[in-house]
């Protein structure tokens, strides 16, 4: 786990034949296409400006520091030459493997590599797809052997974790068994999960998986929420740039970069880490709008990383509108809001020895009362005993 708490911040990639549809990966479903209408996106599949290393280059400078990426998403095409699928990247007009050379340009950028595979599957013929069906609105009438398709599953994780060299980090997605629904669900043992994680640990000892397997794993994955503290687990929240995973060309409500940086720190503040996603187009590109974002998260992460990597969260409770991370004895404090000249930190008077602004490393004047001072502590508007006061510049920094 150690690398996972210590990075701190990662990018997820969704990238497949939705990313031709260009409106949310769940396209297929939503539109209730059936596998016919659907190849469309298949039989046009050439991502003529596939450039992994631009991936990683983009990544690092946005200080991420692994990334991950849909080996397979719901629709159940295959980024990789399996053996045990005509459903996959080679036989488009493409026609070769995307996964190594994502894999070698994560490596040859320092990089850890992280690979999501979808556990539900909306093309393999023996998958029961539960609830709203992609291709009809009722139950689907033809029997459907699970147990055929979780061979498929494990034969597809044994080779994604065979022939690709070591594997950091695996996004398995998702049991939705026992969700209050009228269609049931699926979890642990449609899977096989027991002996698929098992397989997975034998295969890639120093692996790190997720939970949605439906058994613990090593970590837990809150989605498109921040969590309100510590979760007493290593958790990772992924979130997206604009409500879409997979490449959506008209919406354009995008998350600001401040916004950004403020969920990686408050994840921090609870101990967490952010998998923040880009959606690449059909030709492979990350679009401007992500790349703009990436880049301002890469330029205040020059200047404060270090209250990011490394950091975890505080014993202390930070005031309104802050966050603490903290590495050792350095404390970071985060103001989402810039206050007007005076900060108060209850609980630090006589803790701390020295304070600075982390942007220009110039000093900050703490104002600490005299306990013996009995009149002006007790005045109006006094701060609690305890407290330590930070003087600002009235001007937030650039
Ligand atoms: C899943 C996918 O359906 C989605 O397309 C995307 O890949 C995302 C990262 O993961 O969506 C989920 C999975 C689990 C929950 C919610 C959305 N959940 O547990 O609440």
């Amino acid at each position: 786990m150690e690398w996972f708490r210590h990075d701190r911040f990662g990018m997820f990639v969704h990238w497949g034949l939705y990313s031709l549809a260009a409106r949310h990966e769940w396209v297929k479903n939503r539109e209730r296409m059936t596998d016919e209408r659907y190849q469309r996106y298949f039989d046009r599949f050439d991502p003529d400006l596939y450039d992994p290393r631009a991936w990683a280059r983009s990544a690092k400078a946005a200080g991420m520091r692994y990334v991950v990426l849909t080996t397979k998403h719901h629709d159940g095409f295959c980024l990789w030459d399996s053996a045990l699928t005509d459903y996959k990247v080679t036989n488009t007009p493409y026609g070769r493997d995307l996964v190594e050379p994502f894999v070698a340009a994560c490596r040859a950028e320092g990089l850890k590599v992280g690979f999501y595979h979808s556990l539900i599957d909306w093309h393999h013929p023996e998958f029961p797809i539960d609830g709203l069906h992609p291709q009809r609105d009722e139950p689907d009438p033809r029997p459907r052997d699970i147990a055929v398709y979780r061979e498929y599953l494990h034969g597809q994780v044994r080779e994604l974790l065979t022939g690709f060299g070591t594997i950091d980090y695996l996004f398995f997605d998702f049991s939705y068994a026992g969700r209050p629904n009228t269609w049931g669900g699926k979890g642990a043992e449609d899977w096989g999960a027991e002996e698929l994680l098992a397989m997975v640990r034998e295969l890639q000892p120093g692996i790190l998986v997720n939970d949605r397997t439906g058994l613990p794993g090593d970590f837990v994955t809150p989605e498109q929420y921040q969590p309100s503290g510590p979760m007493g687990v290593a958790w990772e929240a992924c979130q997206t740039l604009n409500g879409s995973w997979g490449y959506d060309r008209d919406n354009v409500d995008y998350k600001s970069p401040e916004l950004l940086v403020r969920m990686l720190v408050d994840g921090v503040s609870k101990d967490g880490n952010l998998l923040l996603n880009v959606g690449p187009t059909g030709r492979g590109l990350i679009d401007p709008e992500a790349e703009t974002r990436l880049a301002a998260i890469g330029e205040w992460m020059r200047l404060h990383e270090r209250s990011i990597r490394g950091c975890g969260a505080s014993a202390y409770d930070a005031p309104t509108d802050c966050r603490y991370t903290q590495n050792g004895d350095r404390l970071y404090l985060h103001l989402f809001s810039w206050p007007f000249k005076h900060v108060h930190l209850p609980g630090l008077a006589g803790k701390v020895r020295y304070a600075q602004l982390l942007s220009d490393g110039s000093e900050i004047q703490l104002v600490v009362p005299d306990p013996t001072r009995t009149a002006e502590n007790t005045r109006p508007g006094a701060q609690p005993p305890g407290t330590l006061t930070l003087e600002l510049p009235v001007r937030r920094p650039e």
